[in-house]
């Protein structure tokens, strides 16, 4: 699993994950990642699950960070992150998707992707 960089990283990891895995792994990707952080029950991603999830994962992020990543990206106001409110989310917060991924790469002069 590359989720090492998780909440850490968003705008340099992604956008070098798109541009090795293409749109379509990338998506995969995304889901993999809903798929760790989710409630297994609700199959939601929910405050409680994403705190128990990150610190499964090895990651020390602030609660404040956490809600404010769900508040962020909750979309229908229920308080949790279904798949594609997650996916969405994610994309939201790589910018250079927008401008293409050739921009992006100049933005991180003399970095290969491939060892991020
Ligand atoms: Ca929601």
């Amino acid at each position: 699993m590359e989720l090492d960089n998780f909440g850490m990283d968003f705008e340099d990891y992604f956008p070098s994950m798109i541009g090795s895995l293409g749109a379509e792994g990338f998506i995969g990707e995304l889901c993999n990642g809903f798929r760790l952080l989710m409630d297994v029950n609700k199959g939601l991603i929910t405050f409680e699950s994403l705190k128990v999830n990150c610190f499964m994962l090895g990651l020390e992020v602030r609660d404040d960070e956490l809600l404010c990543m769900l508040m962020e990206g909750d979309l229908d106001g229920d308080g949790a992150l279904n798949q594609m409110e997650f996916c969405i989310l994610m994309f939201r917060l790589s910018p250079c998707l927008m401008d293409g991924p050739k921009l992006c790469t100049n933005t991180h002069q003399g970095v290969d992707p491939m060892l991020m």
